[in-house]
């Protein structure tokens, strides 16, 4: 017997239809009427039908409650089949996405004849829509945008949520007897900044041992599948997980199938083919029927195709299989490449450590060169710092300075904050005393498009800062980004020469790595940083070098990766 909730879904569902197909809004207004009020509802609807009143229910007519009616008797509704014939329902979706509305889908429907919203997001990234009625580039970018933030709230988890809980799972198969090998694949091993599900490839000889190992892991709250080669969970917390086993000899062919993504999957595919191999997750077939290839490893899988192995983050379908054929994959940058942390917090504002604790922990990671660029005097929720405060800061950082000798730079910042009336919290002559700017965001992210725009273009231009430290102010899953105009914004840093960050902190992940893969191609340079408040915050890196990979960002485009006197003159010379 349908729920409420159900009930109601239905009913969205039908008027979401209803308008892509181009009825007029006052036909669908009832429908959304019956859903709002059935989910606002305290008793069930089917209580009603049982009493045969549901015309009590407020905003059922006689209409809708028929339709109840046929829904809870049957379960189906002869009306909805019909439209659904009519319209895809997938088309249904699209309807969350903010920038577009019914017109436009009907018309991109039809154009491309596309109705998932995987296939929406790949006709944006690819230019296909820029062309249509209406339409831009600039529409393709906030259809882009508003996937993201309807990916947000369609219960995806951060990637730092998510790789902590793998890891975990991973450990406890490995210790499985007869399980060779366990790894992340899917969007988890792509490193994406939001994880729909967790998807960790085992290699075993035997998979039952390994099936009964992932079911049974601590906090599991049902078990959606459980098979021989795939099973699948969901933890009490509502995150899903999936383990897919594979004999050694395969893993190859199965970590690659598995990691996806589903684009790049289908251009490897369709590569195979025409050379006369139909690969799948076991092996290589001969499309002749004379045998088959195995490989244990993924480099065997893209040799067999004559490609270099692509790392992981760029398999999203885009051009990674055109350059890996031609020999041209960039080399990317790695944690490793990293020496300096230049956005990072002490107990001078919010964060948790002494400077010299700080400095202490970066020496252990290796880093050459950090700065403290605690927060700045107007914002009080996180200590911001007076001039007086500055004073003493600038006294301690000498005195640590002298004690470490040569072993670390410390230079002294500040995270300053761009106001909402534009302003930076500082006077110039006081920012251009300092060694290092960050200018961020905090407040006002709600302002209008070209307001909160203008307030970013003001620091890009201002000659003192040196940094954009989290540019559109999203935090992950919860809070969208400020709606800036993020091509203006890149242009004009790629022209005053400032820094623009990936914030490493994976509940940030800003820039994304679509922008940053537009900063990239603009020129804009680029400063990778966790923006640590703790020790355990240095550890984050690996996320933001993630997004930088996923953009196609050498080692030379981001400042933190310099040698230190290369820095240090860049700082000096932008004053
Ligand atoms: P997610 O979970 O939404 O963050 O994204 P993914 O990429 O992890 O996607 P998911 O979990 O649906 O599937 C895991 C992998 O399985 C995916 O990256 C590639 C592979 N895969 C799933 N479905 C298909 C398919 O229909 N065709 C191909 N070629 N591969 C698929
Ligand atoms: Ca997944
Ligand atoms: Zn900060």
């Amino acid at each position: 017997m349908m729920n409420n909730k159900q009930l109601a879904d239905t009913f969205t569902l039908i008027a979401d239809l209803l308008e892509i197909k181009g009825e007029i809004i006052y036909k669908t207004i009832a429908y959304r009427k019956a859903a709002e009020s059935l989910v606002g509802l305290s008793r069930e609807a089917s209580e009603y039908w049982k009493e045969k009143k549901l015309l009590e229910i407020p905003g059922v007519g006689k209409a809708i409650g028929e339709k109840i009616d046929e829904l809870l008797s049957t379960g189906k509704l002869e009306f909805l089949e019909k439209l659904k014939k009519e319209v895809h329902p997938d088309l249904a979706a699209w309807m969350k996405v903010p920038s577009l509305g019914p017109k436009k889908i009907a018309m991109i429907n039809k154009t491309l004849n596309i109705t998932t919203l995987a296939e929406l997001e790949k006709a944006a990234k690819d230019g296909k829509l820029r062309n249509m009625p209406g339409m831009g580039a600039k529409s393709e970018t906030s259809i882009l945008e508003g996937l993201a933030s309807v990916g947000r709230r369609t219960g995806r988890i951060s990637v730092g949520r998510a790789y902590p809980l793998a890891n975990e799972i991973i450990a406890t198969l490995k210790k499985v007897k007869g399980v060779v090998d366990a790894q992340p694949a899917g969007s988890l091993r792509r490193m994406r900044s939001t994880i729909g599900d967790l998807d960790i490839l085992v290699a075993a000889k035997d998979s039952a041992a390994v099936m009964d190992a992932f079911v049974k892991l601590p906090r599991v709250s049902r078990v959606l599948g459980k098979g021989e080669t795939k099973s699948s969970i969901e933890f009490s917390d509502g995150i899903r997980a999936q383990v897919w086993v594979h004999p050694p000899e395969k893993f190859g062919t199965a970590l690659q199938y598995a990691t996806g993504s589903k684009d790049h999957n289908v251009q490897l595919r369709q590569l195979a083919l025409d050379k006369g191999l139909s690969l799948s997750e076991h092996s290589f077939a001969k499309t002749n029927g004379k045998g088959e290839i195995f490989c244990a490893t993924e480099e065997e899988v893209y040799k067999t195709l004559g490609l270099q192995w692509i790392p992981p983050e760029l398999r999203e379908g885009r051009d990674e299989i055109q350059l890996a054929k031609a020999n041209k994959l960039p080399k990317l940058i790695e944690v490793k490449d990293i020496k300096a942390n230049l956005h990072m917090h002490s107990t001078y504002s919010d964060g948790t450590l002494s400077m010299m604790d700080m400095a202490k922990a970066a020496i252990k990671r290796g880093l050459k060169v950090i700065v403290f660029s605690d927060h700045s005097v107007s914002l009080a929720v996180a200590n911001g710092l007076s001039f007086e405060d500055h004073k003493k800061q600038a006294a301690e950082i000498k005195k640590i300075q002298k004690q470490l000798g040569d072993e670390i730079l410390i230079l002294h910042a500040s995270e300053v904050e761009i106001k909402a009336d534009g302003s930076l919290d500082y006077p110039d002559d006081f920012l251009a005393s300092l060694d290092l700017v960050v200018a961020s965001l905090h407040s006002s992210l709600r302002q209008p498009r070209e307001k909160v725009t203008q307030r970013l273009l003001n620091a890009v231009n201002n000659p003192h800062v040196d940094i954009i430290g989290h540019p559109t102010g999203r935090e992950i899953p919860d809070r969208e980004g400020a709606d800036l105009d993020m091509e203006l914004i890149l242009q004009a840093a790629a022209k005053s020469g400032v820094a623009v960050e990936i914030n490493a902190s994976p509940y940030r992940l800003d820039l994304d790595d679509m922008h940053a893969r537009r900063a990239k191609e603009l020129g804009v340079l680029l400063s990778i940083n966790t923006d640590a408040h703790s020790e355990a915050d240095y550890d984050m890196l690996n996320y933001g070098v993630a997004i930088a990979r996923r953009a196609g960002i050498l080692k030379d485009d981001v400042i933190n990766t310099w040698p230190t006197k290369k820095l240090v003159d860049w700082l000096k010379k932008r004053g």
